[in-house]
Order: structure tokens, then sequence, then C-alpha cells
């Protein structure tokens, strides 16, 4: 039955919700959604997923060679996906509509130091507001390994579901002993919101997603859902292999949620877990230490949506929808002003490039389309926030 999971008073607006989905794509943020799907965490906060399991981001400096440090970087990449998809299920129940951060916003987060792995260290900024892009800068320079990328996405609706394409890449960028660096592009997989009648969405992935690294080495990851190659939810089926080797490509299978095996022979103690499996993502992750709110400056989103958070989650949805605004006038005013003085917003962190040359290179060796993307690259020296 349509809408059995949503509330009773908010049937009509779930409704016009999805009717505002279907005749529409692109930028689903500015939609007004009813309370029962609004999260209280703001999109800033979600490049924090892609180190949840800092000491696998660690380890992959320590593969003795290319081949290693390739499939060290695939087990750790599909280790965050549970976290990255799914981890608003476990937590709020369902997939939840995320805050809409405004342009200038930063999320700053550590993951520190533990049984020798190093501490890890995140920057995010909200580098455009209509369409939102978020950037940002996750490393840990004890281990040499950076992780650089920008995140949009362009939603439509297709057979009951919301498809969400990702657009943007990431950066890995391995510092090895030699001083060379390694590098690998990682692009991202279609994600298909499903069970959004029911007012009970959840996310699956789709398609196919592609690491490329300048040593030569491709993974290539193909996901499905229920009823496709296993039957099973979350499944995926990923592929290693390097132009110049004679040996079989290596395969990995499994489910992205719970745990994959090797389909090859994979002999390294460093790459498998103890219980044989390629990647086991049942044990706890670590989420991001940030300072409290108390400590933080206005443009640090937990701050910033402080009042909005706290209304989502109490249901005091009056309080937040009047702080929201505020917000969003503020930002309006802003951009008014700026175009009136002909000025425009810097971005504090990050410099944007049209063309990313180092995507360019990795793109062309993997024939990976478009065969350029722009990029955000941090800055030597960050600018000062404006005052808010
Ligand atoms: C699509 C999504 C916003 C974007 C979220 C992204 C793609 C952001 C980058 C992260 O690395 C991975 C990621 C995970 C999320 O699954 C994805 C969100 C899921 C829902 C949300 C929509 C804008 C909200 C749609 C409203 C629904 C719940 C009805």
């Amino acid at each position: 039955e349509p809408g059995a999971a949503v509330p009773a008073g908010q049937k009509g607006s779930w409704t016009s919700f999805l009717k505002a989905i279907a005749s529409f794509s692109g930028d689903l943020s500015s939609l007004t959604a009813p309370p029962f799907i609004l999260s209280p965490v703001s999109l800033t906060e979600f490049p924090a997923y892609w180190c949840e399991r800092p000491e696998l981001f660690a380890a992959i400096s320590s593969g003795k060679n290319e081949e290693e440090r390739a499939l060290l970087v695939l087990k750790w990449f599909i280790s965050t996906l549970k976290g990255q998809y799914s981890s608003r299920n476990e937590k709020m129940g369902s997939e939840k509509k995320p805050l809409n951060p405004v342009l200038g916003e930063v999320f700053f987060g550590t993951w520190p130091d533990r049984d020798g792995r190093g501490e890890t260290r995140l920057i995010v900024e909200q580098v455009s507001h209509h369409p939102p892009v978020t950037a940002y800068h996750i490393q840990n320079a004890s281990k040499g390994v950076t992780l650089q990328g920008h995140s949009a996405q362009k939603t439509s609706f297709s057979g009951g579901s919301i498809v969400v394409k990702q657009i943007g890449h990431a950066i890995l960028d391995v510092k090895l002993e030699s001083g060379v660096s390694e590098k690998y592009l990682i692009t991202l997989p279609t994600l298909n919101i499903q069970g959004v009648w029911l007012g009970s969405p959840y996310t699956e992935l789709g398609g196919s997603s592609v690491i490329q690294s300048s040593s030569g080495w491709n993974a290539s990851i193909e996901y499905k859902g229920k009823g496709y190659f296993s039957g099973k939810v979350h499944s995926f089926k990923a592929t290693l292999s390097h132009p110049h080797s004679h040996h079989h490509p290596h395969v990995v299978e499994g489910q992205w949620s719970t745990t994959s095996t090797p389909k090859t022979n994979i002999s390294s103690s460093r790459v498998l877990e103890r219980n044989g499996c390629f990647t086991d993502v049942n044990g706890p992750k670590e989420e991001v230490t940030v300072k409290s709110i108390e400590e933080q400056g206005p443009w640090e989103s937990r701050n910033l949506w402080k009042v909005v958070s706290a209304g989502i989650r109490t249901g005091d949805f009056d309080t937040a929808a009047k702080d929201k605004s505020r917000i969003e006038n503020e930002q309006r005013q802003r951009r008014k002003d700026e175009r009136e003085a002909g000025t425009s917003w810097d971005l504090l962190y990050f410099d944007h490039v049209d063309e990313d040359p180092i995507y360019e290179k990795l793109a062309a060796m993997g024939q990976i389309v478009p065969a350029t993307e722009d990029g955000y690259i941090l800055k030597d020296a960050p600018l000062p926030h404006p005052p808010r």
C-alpha cells in the first residue's frame, strides 16, 4: 500500500513530494519534504564515510608492490560502501533527506592516532549551493595517504525509484618511500533509492564504477541488487587487472554491506581478513571525531545547523523550519549583496580547476568517460571566513 510507512498527518505532503520529484529532474535539494523524512545531518558530513575504517585507509601504503596496493585500495573502497549508502537506514530506520549545505559551510574532523595507524584529518567545504557540490580532503600524513575529491548529484525518477547519478570523482594519492606518488582515480556508482512509495526509502547501488591506478592496475566494480547475480541485496563483483599482466585478473564477489570473498588466489595476509574474507564490515566502524558545538566557528556545519538539527531530533519542526528559513534568507541576502557590489564568493580551502590534470591522465589510461572533469584542489593556505 502506498505510503504505508508514512505517519498519518504527512501522507499528503509525501505524495506531493514524490510528484515533485517525478515531474522534475536535476537538483532535488531545493524540494520541500515532509518532516518524517528529514535528517538532522548536513551533506557536508558525508565525506567522513570515506575514512570510518581508518586502519584500512592507513594500510594502503604498507602494500609491498603495485598489485598489493591496488588490492588494498579496492578493499578500503568496498569497506566504505556500507557507511556511505546504508548507515542512515541502520541509524534512523530509512534513508533520509540530508540538510542542504550553504555555500562556505565547512566540516572538520579527525581520526586520532591509535595502534600506530597515524592520525587522519578531514577538511570539507561546500563549494556550490545550487547545485550542491561538496569538496573534501582526507589525509593521513604519517602514512602518506591522501584522498581529495568532490561530490554532486543529478536526480531523476524511474520505475518507482529515485535514480541518483553521482557527479565528481576522487583522487587517492599514495606517497611511497621512494618519494614517488602512486595515484588512483575513483569514479562513483549510481544510486537507486527504492521503497519510496511506501515511505521507507533505502539505497541500492547499480551500474559500475572504476578505480584506475597510475601503476596500470584497474579495478572495475559492478553493482547489483536483489535478484541479479546473487539474489541478495547490495551485491557487487570486482575485477582487478593489469594490461601487462599475464596472470588471470583478481575477482572478488560478495555484499558490500556484509562480507566479500576472493574468487581467485589472493594469498597476502596484508590483504585478507583473518577469516579469509576480502572485506568484512560486520564489525564496528569508527565515526569521525569532531569538536564540540561550543568550540566550533559560525560556518562549521554542526554549529550552523544546531537549531534546525535539534528541532528535527526532538520533533519541534516549527522551530526547525523557522531557523532553516533564517539561514536560507541570509544566504540569499549574501548573494544579492555580492551581485550589487559586483563581487563573488571566494572558496576558502579549495581552488577550482576546470580540467583536473590527474583525472585526465588516469581517465585516458583506463578509457574512462568523460575524458576530462573539473576538480577542487586544497589551497596551500586557506582564506579566512567572512563574519556571520
Ligand atoms: C542522494 C542523497 C544525497 C547524496 C548522498 C551521497 C551520494 C553523497 C556523497 C556520499 O559519498 C555518498 C552519498 C550517500 C547517500 O546515500 C546519498 C543520499 C541518499 C538520499 C539523498 C537524497 C538527496 C535524498 C532524497 C530524499 C529521499 C530520502 C526521499
